[in-house]
């Protein structure tokens, strides 16, 4: 179904077709109308009912006709028209970090360049020397540009989120600390708790935009206001990421929350639902005809449309709407559940107390076991031993409530160290060298019980299957988590498919703003795991009763 955000999208899409097309004025007037509807507080649809588009600060005769003809059939065939007349790949270049539809244009009419390879094959050839206004620096960025665009599926500046995660939640504390608003919520790609996130997405429920907008303009993480509207303002952050805060009116709170959090297939599909049942959903709300009969948790949005409610990282339209059509969905993994750690790694200097601080952290977790990394062996290479003083500190400590138990992580090909006075418990395999030998606990010994430190690239599914295999024969669970040696949700949602179990990196060690805990299992939701999918996780004592839910 039509909605406001969409519309000013189509328009900015518009104009920066018509600026690759070398139209000199029309752009602006496309990018101004839709930064007004951007900012509106209405729906489109009920500003056109009473014949009032023209209200809208830069929308005339012909822009008011084609929101009429997108309100009316959900497209507009003069950007049908505008799509054909530029090759996409032409599109793709425009929306490399740094470039822009003029410099896309120029490429395409000066050079005959197309799409990114073609443009990447110019630079190699050097065509782009005599172009003027390119100078070595800036083409040095253009082919840095590509190869980021390349390297990261979907292309674009994206950040890995781990890295977007504290700044989000400094931003967040400081947004629910300093102002009287009732929500405020991180919605996008992060609350999916997709590998990478393009930009975030807040929504706070207000009826004082204004101060929201101060308050937030004014965070010290913020490098630049971009733009600010009545309802939505954009800022960069000083590590360049992009932040849009949107205010939203309470009783559209759960409906916002749905819209912005995507995924975009997801919402495609939720229209799709909806029309089927005669209804309408837009970021405002559910409605059959005039009538709202939805909008102000995500819960009522969800069940308007007569479908349980769906937890954000599985919203991908990858069947979680047939399957929520169906009744509620089989619940995931949550924080609660977690109980434990069997990757925790001294240090060479830590010493005794080191010990007793991840003894504390575990136990302030509730957690019930807690597998410290006592030694390490590599194959060609003396194996690390933690401190005698250490191992017997380890020995006489007995916390109520806390197994303490003892790993070796031994790498394939190298084999158990000899340890005075300590049998280890149990084995970490790290899948860094794959194929350089049968690993340890050939026989004898003790068993695997992880499977960690996987050597993967950027795409962190491929060469994963051997270790998966390794995993299912060992009754070893495969750890998952930020950072690239773990596996993401979907290298982790193939092990499950494999009946392997997952083991969620907890970060116990680590510092209070560090982001592994809550990645992790944000992966590990995304994967569909329940907690019988997860190794380190068990009902806890009244775990599952209280299920979080930011859009109730
Ligand atoms: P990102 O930022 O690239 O990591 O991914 P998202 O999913 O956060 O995407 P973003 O920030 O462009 O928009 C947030 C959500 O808003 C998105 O998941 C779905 C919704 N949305 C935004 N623009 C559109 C649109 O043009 N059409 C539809 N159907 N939904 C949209
Ligand atoms: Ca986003
Ligand atoms: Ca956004």
């Amino acid at each position: 179904m039509p909605s406001n955000a969409e519309a000013a999208e189509i328009f900015r899409n518009i104009a920066d077709l018509l600026d690759v097309l070398g139209e000199r004025f029309k752009p602006e007037a496309y990018r101004r109308a839709a930064r007004s509807i951007d900012t509106l507080t209405e729906d489109l649809a009920q500003i056109a009912a009473r014949d009032e588009l023209d209200t809208i600060p830069g929308v005339g005769e012909a822009i008011g006709e084609k929101i009429r003809e997108y309100l009316g059939t959900g497209h507009i065939a003069y950007y049908d028209r505008l799509q054909k007349d530029v090759p996409p790949g032409v599109v793709e270049i425009m929306r490399l970090p740094g470039l822009g539809p003029k410099t896309a244009r120029r490429f395409w009419t000066e050079l005959g360049v197309g799409g990114p390879p073609e443009l990447s094959d110019a630079i190699a050839a050097g065509r782009l020397d005599s172009l003027k206004g390119f100078g070595p620096r800036k083409i040095e960025l253009i082919r840095e540009a590509l190869a980021t665009a390349k390297a990261v599926p979907g292309g674009g500046a994206r950040l890995p989120i781990d890295e977007a995660y504290p700044t989000a939640m400094r931003i967040l504390k400081a947004l629910r600390e300093r102002s009287r608003h009732d929500r405020v919520e991180i919605a996008g790609s992060f609350r999916r708790r997709r590998e990478t996130v393009g930009d975030l997405d807040i929504l706070v429920t207000s009826d004082e935009p204004e101060r929201v907008f101060d308050t937030f303009s004014s965070l010290s993480d913020i490098r630049e206001v971009q733009q600010r509207g009545t309802t939505k303002e954009t800022v960069f952050l000083k590590s360049g990421l992009q932040v849009d805060l949107r205010v939203v009116d309470p009783r559209s709170f759960g409906a916002a929350m749905v819209y912005f959090t995507g995924s975009k297939d997801h919402n495609v599909r939720l229209r799709t639902i909806a029309r089927d049942r005669g209804l309408k959903v837009n970021e405002y709300g559910v409605t059959r005809g005039e009538e709202i009969v939805g909008g102000r948790t995500e819960e009522d949005v969800y069940a308007a449309l007569r479908l349980a409610w769906i937890p954000p990282e599985l919203r991908e339209n990858r069947g979680e709407i047939e399957a929520a059509a169906q009744g509620p969905l089989p619940p995931l993994v949550e924080e609660a559940d977690v109980v434990g750690d069997l990757h925790v790694h001294l240090s060479s200097e830590g010493g005794a107390s080191e010990v007793d601080r991840f003894v504390a952290e575990a136990r302030r977790r509730k957690y019930r076991y807690l597998g410290l990394i006592i030694a390490r062996s590599t194959a060609g290479s003396p194996p690390w031993i933690a401190d005698d003083r250490v191992l017997s500190h380890l020995a006489s400590i007995h916390p109520t409530g806390l197994e303490l138990l003892r790993g070796v992580e031994i790498a394939p090909g190298a084999s158990l160290p000899t340890l005075r006075n300590v049998s280890p418990e149990y084995v970490v395999l790290p899948a860094r060298d794959a194929g350089t030998g049968p690993g340890p606990t050939a026989s004898g010994g003790p068993p695997i019980r992880l499977i960690a430190h996987f050597s993967t690239g950027p795409d962190r599914t491929v060469g994963i299957h051997p270790w998966i295999e390794r995993a299912k024969s060992t009754g070893a669970a495969v750890e998952v988590g930020p950072g690239m040696d773990r596996l993401d949700s979907n290298a982790a949602r193939m092990a499950l498919e494999a009946g392997v179990r997952l083991a969620i990196a907890t970060g116990l060690g680590a510092d209070p703003e560090d982001p592994t805990l809550p990645i992790a299992l944000g992966f590990a939701r995304r994967a569909g795991a329940g907690v019988s999918g997860v190794a380190n996780a068990g009902a806890a004592e009244g775990g599952g009763a209280r299920r979080s839910r930011p859009g109730r």
